[in-house]
C-alpha cells in the first residue's frame, strides 16, 4: 500500500478512535520532565497538511517563537513508514540529518508499537523525540516559553479566562476538530450521521456566539481562537467533500465565513496555511475513502482574502500586544499553495 499503513493515513478500519499522544513529555521553563525550554535545542516537526500540527505553527508564529525553535516541515504524503523529509534537499531534514520522523521516535524508545504522527518536538542534540501530545505543544508554547517569546507576543492563554478556554475547547475537539473525523472514517451509516450531524449542531451554536463577539473567548485571540481555526481553514477543502461533512459550506455561513477570514488575514494565521499540502494529503493518503486519490480542483480560494467586516464587534485581536513580523523567507508558503491576491 502506498501511503499509510491501511489506507487511512494510520487511522484504522474500525470504528473511529483518536489514540492517545504516547509521548507525552513537557518542555518548560523549570525542566521538570528534563526538557527545558531553551533557544536552539528543539526542532518543530510539522506537516503542514495537519489540523493539529497547524495550531503549533500559528501559535510559534504568534509567539515569535521562529528563531528559538526551529521548524520541520514534512512531505504532506506519507509512505509506509509514515512521515518523511522529501521536501528537503536529499530527503533529510538538514538539521535532524534524518530521513523519516520515524527514526526519531525510535531513538527515543525502540520497538515503539504507535504511529508516527505530527506535531512532534525533537531534541536536537540527542536527535530523540520529546514530546508528540499535540494538546500539550501549544499551551506550553504559550505559557511555559514565555521567556523566549517576541516583544508583543499576545497572552494566547490568560490566566483569568482559562476556564471558559478550556471548556469551549472541550466542546470544540469533541464535536468539530476530531468529529470532522469521526464523520469522515465512520464505516457505518448511523455512525456517520451521528459525527455529521454533532459537526453542524456544535458549528451552529459557535454561529450564534460568535454573532456578537470577535473571537470565542475575551476580547482578544486566544487558544480557542487557533483550534477552531485549523479546523474551519480546511472545512470547504477537505472536510465538507472528504469528509462529507455537507450540511453546508462554510462560505454559505455569513458569521463563520467572516470569523474565519478574520482570523485567515491576521498575520501568523493564514500565512502558515499551504492548500495544496492539506489536499493532496487528505485526497490522495486515504485511500480507503478516496480510492483514486484524484485531487479535486476546487474550491475557489478567491474569497480568503475579501473584506470580513469583523473589526466592527471591536476586540482587540493581540490585546495589548502586536502582530508578528514577517514570516522568515525559508518558512514563505509558496504563493501557487494560497489564494492569489
Ligand atoms: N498524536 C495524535 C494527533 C496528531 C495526529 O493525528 N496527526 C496526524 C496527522 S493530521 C498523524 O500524524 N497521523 C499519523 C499518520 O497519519 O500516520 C494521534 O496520533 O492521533
Amino acid at each position: 500500500m502506498g501511503a499509510g499503513e491501511d489506507g487511512n493515513g494510520g487511522y484504522g478500519r474500525k470504528a473511529f478512535k483518536r489514540s492517545k499522544s504516547h509521548f507525552a513529555d513537557r518542555i518548560t521553563a523549570d525542566g521538570r520532565d528534563g526538557w527545558p525550554a531553551g533557544a536552539g535545542r528543539y526542532r518543530l516537526v510539522v506537516s503542514r497538511a495537519c489540523p493539529w500540527a497547524s495550531r503549533a505553527l500559528v501559535s510559534r508564529r504568534l509567539l515569535g517563537l521562529e528563531d528559538a525553535l526551529s521548524l520541520a516541515i514534512a512531505d504532506p504524503i506519507q509512505d509506509d513508514r509514515s512521515w518523511r523529509f522529501t521536501l528537503d534537499p536529499d530527503g533529510r531534514d538538514p538539521v535532524l540529518g534524518i530521513r523519516y520522523l520515524g527514526e526519531a521516535y525510535d531513538r527515543r524508545e525502540s520497538d515503539y508499537p504507535g504511529g508516527v504522527s505530527v506535531p512532534a518536538i525533537v531534541d536536537v542534540p540527542s536527535g530523540k523525540l520529546v514530546t508528540n501530545d499535540y494538546q500539550q505543544i501549544t499551551l506550553d508554547l504559550a505559557t511555559e516559553w514565555t521567556a523566549l517569546h517576541r516583544e508583543g507576543a499576545p497572552d494566547l492563554y490568560p490566566r483569568a479566562l482559562r476556564d471558559e478556554i478550556d471548556s469551549v475547547m472541550a466542546e470544540v475537539y469533541e464535536d468539530v476538530n476530531n468529529g470532522v473525523y469521526r464523520a469522515g472514517f465512520a464505516t457505518g451509516q448511523e455512525e456517520y450521521e451521528a459525527a455529521c450531524a454533532g459537526v453542524f449542531r456544535r458549528l451552529d451554536l459557535l454561529t450564534r456566539r460568535l454573532t456578537r463577539q470577535r473571537y470565542l473567548v475575551g476580547d482578544t485571540i486566544t487558544e480557542a481562537d487557533i483550534r477552531l481555526f485549523t479546523t474551519l481553514v480546511r472545512f470547504d477543502a477537505v472536510y465538507h467533500g472528504h469528509f462529507k461533512c455537507n450540511q453546508w459550506k462554510l462560505s454559505e455561513n455569513p458569521v463563520l465565513w467572516a470569523y474565519v477570514r478574520d482570523l485567515y488575514q491576521t498575520p501568523g494565521f493564514g500565512d502558515t496555511v499551504d492548500f495544496d499540502h492539506i489536499k493532496r494529503h487528505y485526497y490522495q493518503v486515504h485511500t480507503g475513502i478516496n480510492p483514486t486519490a484524484i485531487v479535486p480542483l476546487g474550491p475557489d480560494l478567491s474569497g480568503w482574502l475579501t473584506p470580513h467586516h469583523r473589526e466592527e464587534l471591536g476586540g482587540r485581536p493581540f490585546g495589548d500586544g502586536t502582530p508578528p513580523g514577517p514570516v522568515p523567507t525559508a518558512e514563505a508558503v509558496p504563493a501557487h499553495h494560497q489564494p492569489t491576491r
